[in-house]
């Protein structure tokens, strides 16, 4: 899980997501709703995407393997433990799906899954991902830049941040009182750095329909920040005036900025930044220095002039 304050953090609360009772509550979502006729809706994870693009943006670095991306998840809706929202995200409904964009634009709209998924054509971005806990992984994504959604509707003058919310459903996903954070989860980006060619918006990985567990049927790849910048299934894109709360900076402020940008020079409070472990080419992972800006240099126009120690 994420870091945490430790007057938070008691095993004592944490025992019982375990129990019984939570589980079935999973199970009974997805089988009464599907059934004799399987779950199609998770099928579709896995299933083939054609036609993409690569990217001068990917790393030729060592890929962490599938399994790995794919069982070894944050995504507290469904379990805050790393093995959890594989097991407790199977059968997530993600189709139908719809996505709102609205706040501080001329006409709002909004965009249901088949549309989104045509917005631009697909490239594969291999991505560095520095978690704020210390590993990181280096993943395949596909998807396109996340100016094209937003493109999909005008800002007002007005507009200076954009806001994002995921989906909830608490029918189908643990409490926050369970997952010691609100829900619905909550992010945020600078309009500017939103419409940077870097970040995207993912529909999948290893060139197959995103599975649950990694933020299906999408979600923000932002790579230069921390992952828990990277939303996973959203349902509202709000364009706002004013600098928009995110979850884990309601949580512990001192430890999570706004900015969150990946910075081996500015520690966590119960931790130094400066090293991770990357996961993937051998058994125990290999320590690393970690890069500002998670090595995404060509972003740091966006900060210029700006204290990053002030701006964390
Ligand atoms: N809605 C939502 N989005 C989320 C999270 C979450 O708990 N809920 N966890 C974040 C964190 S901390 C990380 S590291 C990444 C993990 O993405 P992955 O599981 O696809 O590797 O998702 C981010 N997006
Ligand atoms: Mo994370």
């Amino acid at each position: 899980m994420i870091i945490r304050k430790a007057p938070r953090f008691r095993y004592s609360e944490i025992t019982p997501r375990k129990d019984d009772l939570s589980r079935r509550r999973f199970l009974t979502a997805g089988s009464l709703a599907f059934g004799a006729l399987g779950a199609p809706f998770a099928a579709r994870a896995g299933t083939r995407l054609e036609g993409i693009r690569k990217s001068p943006y990917s790393t030729d670095e060592f890929q962490t393997p599938y399994k790995s991306v794919t069982t070894y998840n944050n995504f507290y809706e469904f379990g805050t433990g790393k093995g959890e929202p594989s097991e407790n995200a199977r059968n997530f409904r993600t189709n139908p799906w719809s996505v709102s964009l609205e706040g501080e634009v001329v006409k709002p709209k909004t965009l249901d899954l088949d549309t989104v998924m045509k917005l631009a054509p697909l490239e594969e971005r291999v991505y560095r991902h520095r978690c704020v806990e210390g590993w990181s992984f280096v993943i395949p994504w596909v998807g396109f830049p996340l100016s094209a959604l937003l493109k999909q509707v005008q800002p007002t003058p007005k507009a200076k941040y954009v806001a994002f919310q995921s989906f909830y459903d608490p029918k189908q996903m643990i409490s926050p009182r369970e997952a010691h954070i609100d829900f619905p989860y909550i992010e945020g980006l600078r309009l500017d750095e939103a419409m940077h060619p870097l970040a995207i918006l993912a529909v999948g990985i290893y060139s197959e329909i995103l599975p649950p567990q990694n933020g299906a049927p999408f979600r923000l790849v932002i790579p230069w920040k921390y992952g828990y910048k990277s939303i996973k299934s959203i349902v509202k894109v709000r364009f706002v005036e004013k600098q928009p709360p995110t979850t884990w900076n309601l949580e512990w402020p001192q430890a999570y900025g706004f900015y969150s940008n990946v910075n081996p020079n500015v520690d966590h409070p119960t931790h130094s930044q400066a090293e991770e472990v990357r996961l993937g080419r051998t058994y125990f992972g290999e320590r690393i220095k970690t890069r500002m800006f998670n090595g995404y240099d060509e972003v740091a126009g966006l900060y210029k002039g700006m204290d990053l120690r002030k701006y964390y």
